[in-house]
């Protein structure tokens, strides 16, 4: 909304508004091509705040203060695909904030874009590009390791924040864990909010977690698919054995960049390739478990599928499977 829309909602004059937003850095506008600003819900929330502290005499620069660090739960927008422009200046306002330890800035930054766009539209189009670069910078010795471990803790905890309650659903179960001494766990935690979104319930081991650990709980829990991650290269190749032994037990999947479809056939995975949210749609969209794959024994059969949950073997006609997922052969 334009300045003139929000002082009308708020019922404070655009110059007051426009002090607020150069003194306290109260209000994040992004602008338009022709540099109009357009103010969100957020700004709308933090204008209420501040008024709301204003009235109970709390001094201007510490209501302003009280307003930026409060945590405001907007409802989600749903947005399918972030506007190009939109996805770059945000990204720009959080790396900005990011390499200046500016949390509150890149929380600001962030929710905006939230309470725009669909949250797996801000995983895909913001936050997996961002992470990229900060991969390439970081690489390049244009940020510091203190600077990317604090844009990853960020990043970490605030897809936590939209995973919560994943583990409830009516849909499938996938088990997800990062292979073992694997630490990059953001690409597996944005494919757990990406399947979650599908309806599908998520456990989620976390970072280096031993194969004969996720082999426990897969028995205790019986999940319809295992995923394990893995991003550093050489990091597959001591467990491929290991993993063709739960591959034998249960349907599993391998994603992330020191992964492929050759490895995945050696322990009789599927292979995941792509980014995290693409993959979850197109496992989402075969099943449980993409046809013509052939299912290890014991496994359920997905909700919906034509055997049914009780209906032992897996109905073997075909699926699509998108390109983002690439199969093994059946003939194994
Ligand atoms: C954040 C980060 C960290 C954080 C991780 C925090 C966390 N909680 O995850 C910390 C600080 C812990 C870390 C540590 C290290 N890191 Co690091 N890290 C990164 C960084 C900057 C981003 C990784 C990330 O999450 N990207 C987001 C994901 C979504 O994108 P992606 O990795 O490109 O993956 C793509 C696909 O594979 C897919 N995907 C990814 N995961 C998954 C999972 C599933 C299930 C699916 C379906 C898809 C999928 O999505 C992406 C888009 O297509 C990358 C840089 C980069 N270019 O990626 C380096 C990077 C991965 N790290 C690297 C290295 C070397 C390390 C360290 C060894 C550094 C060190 N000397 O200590 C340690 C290793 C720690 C360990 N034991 O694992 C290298 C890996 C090089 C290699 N080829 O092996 C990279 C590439 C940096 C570089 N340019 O050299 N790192």
């Amino acid at each position: 909304m334009r300045i003139s829309e929000l002082s009308r909602r708020v019922g404070v004059s655009s110059d007051t508004l426009r002090v607020w937003e150069r003194r306290y850095r109260l209000l994040n506008p992004r602008r338009t091509t022709s540099n109009i600003r357009l103010y969100s819900a957020v700004d709308e929330a933090r204008v209420r705040l501040m008024t709301r502290s204003l009235g109970e005499g709390v001094p201007a620069a510490q209501a302003a203060e009280l307003a930026r660090a409060a945590r405001l739960t907007l409802r989600p927008g749903t947005t399918g695909q972030v506007l190009e422009h939109d996805g770059a200046a945000a990204a720009r306002r959080m790396s900005a904030a990011l390499d200046a330890f500016d949390e509150s800035g890149a929380e600001q930054a962030l929710q905006q874009l939230l309470s725009e766009y669909a949250p797996l539209a801000v995983i895909r189009d913001v936050v997996v590009p961002y992470l990229h670069e900060v991969g390439e910078r970081w690489a390049a010795a244009h940020m510091t390791v203190a600077q990317e471990h604090f844009a990853s803790n960020f990043l970490h905890s605030r897809l936590l924040a939209l995973a919560r309650g994943w583990d409830c659903g009516l849909g499938p179960h996938a088990l997800l864990a990062c292979s073992p001494d694997e630490l990059h766990t953001l690409g597996l935690i944005c494919f757990g909010v990406a399947l979650h979104s599908h309806g599908w319930k998520i456990t989620y081991l976390g970072a280096a977690t031993p194969v004969e650990m996720v082999s426990d709980v897969a028995s205790r829990l019986r999940p319809d698919l295992i995923t394990v991650s893995v991003s550093v290269t050489g990091r597959l190749e001591p467990v491929l054995a290991q993993l063709a032994d739960l591959a034998a037990q249960w349907p599993l999947a391998i994603g992330g960049p020191a992964t492929d479809a050759r490895a995945a056939a050696r322990c009789r995975a599927l292979h995941l390739a792509g980014d995290p949210v693409t993959a979850a749609a197109s496992i989402a969209a075969a099943g449980a478990w993409p046809a013509g794959l052939r299912p290890p024994v014991g496994l359920r059969p997905p909700v919906g599928s034509r055997a049914g949950r009780d209906g032992g073997e897996r109905a073997a006609e075909s699926r699509s499977v998108t390109s983002a997922v690439t199969t093994r052969g059946t003939s194994d």
